[in-house]
């Protein structure tokens, strides 16, 4: 099958988050986070695996830097792990943790390539956490005032900044669904998490225009839902879904409001009780860029709550049920494959949200059964078929008008997996986790070929637009 051709001037890049490959996490003055305290907690991760080592990323950043060089990548996501720089969350920062974050910006731009910086990827220092953590507002400040320190550090460098990776997750997989740290099962403290996640997000975006970082946006995962039947009921359910996993971002950040069907899906649990007046003027500010997750769709049907008890609901118990979309492939974290919904998604986001900023798809990837060979080689074709598909499904969002500026493989190493631990391989580069070695797979010089031939359309138009 051929490679799509997408407008040249699309930027390309791997994306990579600061738990999941640096290790070193008892070094350079780093305090814990709550994904330490986490992975510490028996039965959290599997086979008790954390990111004590990952990828020793922490030490060996220039061999990885490296790879992306020979890779061709335009661009660069990684994100700031807060406890580096501030290991109890406040006060003065750690100089050895900003010494780092220095080296690598210095080695990315060194090696050609544009850093974006994601600012929160859930590493929360635990000392926040013991003090309430998003729950609570004061943490909101905490990571301005961070964000701040940050900017003020690397912001004459570095010129894409992304707020947060996927509140979605922080708030609703850490608080309500108890799968992330820090694990707990809540409900309308699982939503003042989202909310203050948000009020973090404004803040921090003021805090980096205050200092002239750049560019600035957040990292969401919306999804894409599918109804099992076109019943009432199912499409109802979808509709409480698409609230609580995109509208609760979406909304205030891009359309000035909550979400109007908040007592539909949460039945009071929504009280609004963390929100102050104002705070809508701080969450929607104006951004520079949307950054979009995307991995696979959902397919829901409308279920009785979980749990009888309204005082035992979770603020994910919404009245859904996850039904198994059959007849496509799985990844090996069964993830249905169904690359035209990522189309879907993104068109429909751009109807809805008529002031959406640009778009960069922040990450987008699979997690397979990589199987080295007697020489080592990994024959990733699930890999390169998902990437080459997906790229496909994006060059048609943006034939239908979507305004897509650039694209990050999730990711550029095999790394910690969260929950999952270290089993689920996302990596277009092999990690061998016992010798700590890289080992580019199939992807990987499938995506450098890619991007070869994209650049030299780039070159090429440049050169019709200038002489011709
Ligand atoms: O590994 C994660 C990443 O940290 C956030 N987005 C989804 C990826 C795959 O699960």
């Amino acid at each position: 099958m051929e490679d799509p051709t997408l407008p040249a001037s699309l930027l390309f890049g791997t994306a990579t988050a600061a738990y999941q490959i640096e290790g070193g996490v008892h070094e350079g003055g780093r305090g814990p986070s709550i994904w330490d305290t986490y992975c510490r907690t028996p039965g959290r991760v599997a086979r008790g695996e954390s990111g004590d080592v990952a990828c020793d990323h922490y030490h060996r950043y220039g061999e990885d830097v490296a790879l992306l060089a020979d890779l061709g990548v335009d661009l660069y996501r990684f994100s700031v792990a807060w406890p580096r720089v501030q290991p109890t969350g406040k006060g003065r920062p750690n100089p050895e943790g900003l010494a780092f974050y220095d080296r690598l910006v210095d080695t990315i731009l060194g090696a050609g390539i544009e850093p974006a910086l994601t600012l929160y990827h859930w590493d929360l220092p635990q000392a926040l956490e013991d003090e309430g953590g998003w729950r609570v507002r004061d943490t909101a400040y905490r990571f301005a005032e961070y964000s701040r320190i940050v900017a003020d550090r690397l912001g004459d460098r570095v010129n894409r900044w992304i707020t947060l990776n996927e509140p979605f997750c922080s708030a609703f997989v850490g608080h309500a669904v108890g799968r992330h740290a820090p694990g707990t099962r809540e409900g309308t403290p699982a939503l003042a998490a989202a909310h203050h996640l948000l009020l973090a997000h404004g803040m921090a975006t003021g805090e980096l225009r205050a200092a002239a970082a750049g560019e600035v946006g957040i990292t969401l995962n919306p999804d894409h839902f599918l109804p099992a039947t076109d019943s009432e009921a199912d499409r109802a359910a979808v509709e409480r879904a698409r609230t609580l996993h995109n509208r609760v971002w979406f909304d205030p950040i891009f359309a000035g409001a909550y979400p109007d069907n908040e007592d539909e899906v949460w039945e009071g649990m929504a009280d609004g009780s963390y929100r102050a007046d104002g705070d809508l003027r701080i969450i929607g500010q104006p951004l520079d860029f949307l950054g979009v997750n995307f991995y696979r769709p959902i397919m829901l049907r409308d279920a009785p709550h979980s749990e009888a008890d309204p005082a035992a609901r979770t603020a994910v118990d919404i009245r859904t049920e996850q039904v198994r979309i059959e007849g496509v492939r799985h990844t090996t974290m069964d993830w249905p494959v169904v690359p035209a919904t990522f189309a879907d998604l993104l068109i429909d986001l751009d109807r809805r949200y008529p002031n959406l900023p640009p778009i960069f798809i922040t990450e987008n990837g699979s997690a397979e059964d990589d199987q080295p060979d007697e020489t080592g080689r990994v024959r990733d074709t699930g890999r390169v078929e998902y990437l080459r598909d997906h790229l496909g499904a994006l060059a048609t969002a943006i034939d239908a008008g979507v305004d897509v500026r650039g694209y990050f493989v999730w990711s550029l190493l095999d790394n910690f997996e969260w929950a999952y631990g270290y089993d689920r391989r996302f990596g277009l580069v092999r990690v061998d986790y016992d010798r700590l070695e890289r080992h580019p797979k199939d992807s990987y010089h499938w995506y450098r070929d890619f991007l070869t031939s994209h650049r030299a359309r780039r070159v090429q138009e440049l050169a019709t637009q200038w002489e011709g």
